[in-house]
């Protein structure tokens, strides 16, 4: 594709073979994604919002290229999806193959080998050398539920403790384990019963250790719930959505120490940190902790839905026959795609590339925050970075700056996204794939958008 003709807005090759490049040709968006999106006001439900007005034809490597013919730098991997690379030429070609032999059985009415290799990595993988045993399904949020499920039917107890800033999904459960009111949940209820929220460790905004934070949320558990009535205590070990709160340490092992004691089931809700995100292949691993549950999706299948939930043998196997399912659950193409990344993660250095990405964006950021005093916080691990943007005189947060640069990065060709309880986090997720003269690039021009506000 040369810069000047714009590409049709059906989809063209993509890849890791696409140019790596920065390349406005139109102001962003340009007249062909604006059209799509007077299309889109009319056709598509107005709450399914786009935070970057662009229409996609292809993308690869760190670029996503829209149908103007611009190349963007992409910092946002489609919330952490295309951890492999978008269009990764191995998940392309099992899936290429897998469509040709057969597109579903439904895994409860036929079996097939995909779905049962793709729960014996999970089982390899996951942290703990324990017996293991992994449910399939499709969406984060579909593999949370099921965890909960499970938890309940194992410990015959109802309810749920999730914390504050928390994310787990949009489905009605998930909504009541979710914290955030706008825009998940505002007028979506009532939400499901027997969930109760805890303080989370938060040291950029609460200055306690790891083992203050859990006696806090400790206490209040047997306070307000009671360990013989709590089923499972649900936390992300690092938080996503709620603006990459990384709990101060000994915190998740202070919460693992009593869940344990109370024969409390730990879920780890790894959505969005698995598969080599943070520099380890779950974040769990750099506390030391083993949840008793671990659930994951969106890296796990390089683009496809997937997700699953693994965990102690005889947690999961508490379910009896036919309690777990779906009908799309474990699809025979998406565990080939998963099988394809999962290798692409294990045999392509992708831990020790999310940890080289994490310092080159944390050495970057903390030179920034060093003479800009609105950059409050700058927190994260491997390629899950954030920066927290605060009034420098009064600490509050400015979710009106953040919008300000997100939006100049995608108007200057760098996909950049938001986060936070509070709207004020821009956080840096990019592809594993992207190399590192992109990476820089993409920082510079978020950093020159946050010079311009
Ligand atoms: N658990 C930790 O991060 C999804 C949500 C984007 P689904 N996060 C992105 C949005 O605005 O909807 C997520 C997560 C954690 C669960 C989920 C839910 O995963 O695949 O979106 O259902």
């Amino acid at each position: 594709m040369t810069s000047t003709a714009a590409p049709s807005i059906s989809a063209a090759p993509g890849g890791p073979s696409l140019p790596q490049e920065r390349r406005l040709v139109t102001e962003v968006p340009g007249p062909r994604s604006r059209e799509l999106f007077e299309r889109k006001s009319a056709a598509v439900a107005a709450g399914v919002g786009v935070a970057v007005p662009i229409a996609v034809v292809a993308a690869g490597g760190g670029v996503v290229v829209d149908a103007d013919g611009n190349s963007l730098i992409d910092l946002g991997s489609g919330i952490a999806v295309t951890s492999v690379g978008n269009a990764h030429p191995g998940v392309v070609a099992a899936v290429q193959e897998q469509v040709a032999a057969f597109t579903h059985t439904c895994f409860t009415i036929t079996a097939y080998e995909g779905y049962v290799e793709v729960a014996e990595a999970l089982n390899r993988l996951t942290p703990g050398d324990h017996e293991k045993r992994t449910a399939l399904f499709n969406s984060g949020a579909e593999a949370v539920e099921n965890a909960v499920k499970i938890a309940r039917k194992h410990t015959g107890r109802q309810a749920v403790v999730v914390f504050d800033h928390a994310y787990h999904g949009r489905t009605n459960l998930t909504m009541a384990l979710t914290a955030k009111n706008q825009p998940y949940k505002n007028g979506f209820g009532p939400f499901a019963p027997e969930v109760y929220r805890v303080p989370m460790s938060y040291p950029f905004r609460d200055g306690l250790t790891g083992a203050e934070a859990a006696k806090r949320a400790i206490s209040q558990i047997e306070k307000q719930v009671g360990a013989e009535n709590t089923a499972a205590v649900l936390v992300e070990p690092i938080q996503g959505e709620g603006g990459f709160v990384v709990p101060a340490p000994g915190f998740l092992t202070a919460l693992s120490d009593w869940t344990t004691a109370n024969d409390v089931v730990l879920i780890a809700d790894e959505v969005q940190t698995g598969f080599a995100r943070t520099g380890a292949m779950f974040a769990s691993e750099h506390e030391g902790l083993v949840p008793d549950v671990v659930t994951t999706a969106k890296g796990m299948a390089g683009g496809l839905p997937l997700s699953a939930v693994t965990g102690r043998a005889e947690i999961m196997d508490s379910a009896h026959v036919g309690g777990l399912g779906g009908t799309y659950g474990g699809n025979p193409v998406a565990c080939a795609a998963a099988l394809a990344a999962i290798d692409a993660f294990e045999h392509d250095g992708l831990v020790e590339r999310a940890e080289a990405i994490g310092t080159i964006l944390l050495d970057r950021l903390r030179t920034a925050q060093a003479s800009d005093a609105r950059i409050g916080d700058v927190r994260g691990r491997g390629a899950m970075v954030a920066i927290e943007l605060v009034d420098p005189a009064t600490g509050e947060p400015d979710p009106g700056l953040t919008g300000a640069v997100v939006r100049y990065a995608y108007e200057h060709g760098v996909i950049a996204l938001t986060a936070g309880t509070y709207g004020n986090v821009v956080r840096f997720l990019p592809p594993l794939a992207i190399d590192d003269a992109l990476l820089g690039e993409g920082l510079d021009v978020v950093l020159e958008g946050l010079a311009a506000a």
